[in-house]
């Protein structure tokens, strides 16, 4: 089966479905034909006929052109050129994310939730990107069990963690926590043995889902030793992956367990390119285990023009509420801004590297702020700066996105449910983005994709490669 038929042809089924509702049974025998298998199993049905796709695809097309390299491009950041092979999501740059094909209010209506009508459940998504597949509910709540049976911290995690200054900023703490678990790496460990390359993906997937697994737990211990005087709270064994991760960090308000369900599934993944994706996939080129690879992209995550970015937003309307009260203008808003920019630094949480529009995940966080907290003084100021930072980034005339990326709303949401600690906000977004990174490098692997390594050159290169 080839993945993004099954994805459209959901999309077919469940567009099809809006219109006539009797259709809508369609959708669910379409989820039905899957539910007989586990993840592991279908996995292992699946990798044989995409490597078979990946080899035709190459024999018969390698030489074919995508594009010209300008010298742009190489000092441009690489935008625009296209380079690397992404499975599990594509981005279009006018319409936002698709995720195997479905976009973000699809994931919504076809990914089972926790409840009728509820946001979907991050393990659905994660199943969705490594099959292609819509899984059922019954398949999703094995998965969360399985999630929940691996998610075993051992004790000298949090003893490294604990090593480190108690005001580390939070991704030290969590990346650091990462590279703790690697001693666990089931990858490594074959290598060391010697594994055949065919067998990569095995000890892979079994990393990943590991990693997966306790993520939230580190996450959750970075945050209530920072914040809470180290008063851990354990799994609740009845709760799936996003609402333990609420519990977890002290949240049990049924809303806040939506909340969570709806961030980690947006923020899991955004095609290959991004930085924190690209450096884990380049890093697992090197056949680094999924523990090395995660906690490199982490690292590229931690920076304030990718993901720390929804830490400065909150940081940043935080100081526009100190500077000019919750209620202020627009006109005072807009002063604000341009003092912003003539400071020499970034709106956070406006521009992209890659989307031309509204990203998509902003306006399905708008939609639940909408139904959860309308009258929010913090949502309606996010909602004044849609309309009052793009025309002044357009003004600049050099910004070539001026619409909300992700980070201009999360922050509020948090904040909302009484999750403060703006510093905090990056960790949840590397929680994640575990799940988008994990199920690429799973397919990296049963590919046999190669060693990354693109050509550089110098300016003086370049130059005398100009002149000719
Ligand atoms: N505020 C001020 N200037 C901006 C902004 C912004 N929000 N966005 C772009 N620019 C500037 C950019 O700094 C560059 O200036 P210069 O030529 O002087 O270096 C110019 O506009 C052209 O940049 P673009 O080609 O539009 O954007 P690029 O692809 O280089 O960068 C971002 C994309 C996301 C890094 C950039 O838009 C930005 O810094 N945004 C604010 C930080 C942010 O929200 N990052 C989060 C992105 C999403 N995520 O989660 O990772
Ligand atoms: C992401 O989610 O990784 C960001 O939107 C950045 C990107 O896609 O480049």
């Amino acid at each position: 089966m080839v993945f993004h038929k099954g994805a459209s042809l959901l999309t077919k089924l469940r567009s099809r479905a809006v219109q006539q509702p009797g259709l809508r049974n369609s959708v669910r025998w379409f989820q039905v034909q899957t539910s007989s298998e586990d993840l592991h199993s279908q996995l292992k049905e699946l990798i044989p006929e995409q490597q078979e796709r990946l080899k035709k695809l190459r024999s018969e097309h390698g030489k074919v052109q995508l594009g010209n390299i300008t010298v742009d491009m190489v000092l441009g950041g690489m935008r625009g050129m296209t380079g690397l092979l992404w499975e599990t999501s594509l981005l279009d740059p006018e319409e936002g994310i698709r995720f195997r094909g479905l976009s973000i209010p699809e994931c919504q209506n076809l990914l089972p939730a926790a409840k009728s009508g509820g946001e979907p459940l991050p393990e659905g998504l994660l199943w969705l990107l490594l099959t292609g597949k819509v899984p059922t509910k019954e398949q999703v709540d094995s998965l969360s069990k399985e999630l929940r049976n691996r998610a075993t911290v051992p004790d000298h995690v949090y003893k490294t963690i604990d090593a480190l200054p108690i005001d580390a900023h939070p991704m030290t703490q969590f990346a650091t926590g990462v590279m703790a678990l690697q001693v666990q790496s089931e990858f490594q460990k074959a290598y060391e043995k010697g594994i055949h390359k065919s067998k990569y993906w095995e000890p892979t997937f079994e990393d990943s889902l590991s990693l997966i697994a306790q993520l939230p737990i580190v996450a959750s211990y970075v945050y209530r030793r920072m914040y809470k005087n180290g008063q851990v709270i354990p799994m609740d064994d009845s709760l799936d992956y996003g609402g333990n991760f609420a519990h977890m960090l002290g949240f049990d308000d049924p809303a806040m367990q939506e909340l969570m369900r709806l961030y980690v599934t947006i923020h899991s993944d955004h095609e290959g390119g991004n930085v924190s994706a690209h450096t884990g996939h380049l890093v697992a080129s090197a056949l680094s285990d999924p523990y090395l690879s995660f906690a490199a992209a982490l690292n590229g995550l931690a920076g304030p023009l990718h993901g720390l970015a929804n830490q400065e937003v909150l940081l940043w309307i935080k100081s526009v509420v100190g500077e000019c009260g919750e209620n202020v203008s627009k006109e005072d808003l807009q002063k604000y801004v341009w003092k912003t920019l003539n400071s020499g630094k970034v709106v956070p949480g406006f521009g992209h590297g890659v989307l031309r529009k509204t990203d998509p995940r902003y306006t399905c966080q708008r939609e639940f702020a909408l139904k959860h907290l309308p009258e929010d003084p913090l949502f309606k100021l996010v909602s004044n700066l849609y309309e009052v930072v793009p025309p002044i980034l357009l003004e600049l005339g050099k910004v070539k996105n001026p619409w909300p990326n992700v980070d201009a709303h999360s922050g509020v949401l948090l904040n909302y449910y009484g999750l403060t600690e703006a510093r905090y906000y990056t960790v949840l977004f590397g929680v994640s983005r575990a799940i988008g990174i994990c199920a690429q490098l799973i397919w990296d692997r049963a590919l046999g994709l190669p060693l990354e390594r693109p050509k550089s050159v110098t300016m003086e290169w370049l130059e005398k490669h100009c002149k000719k």
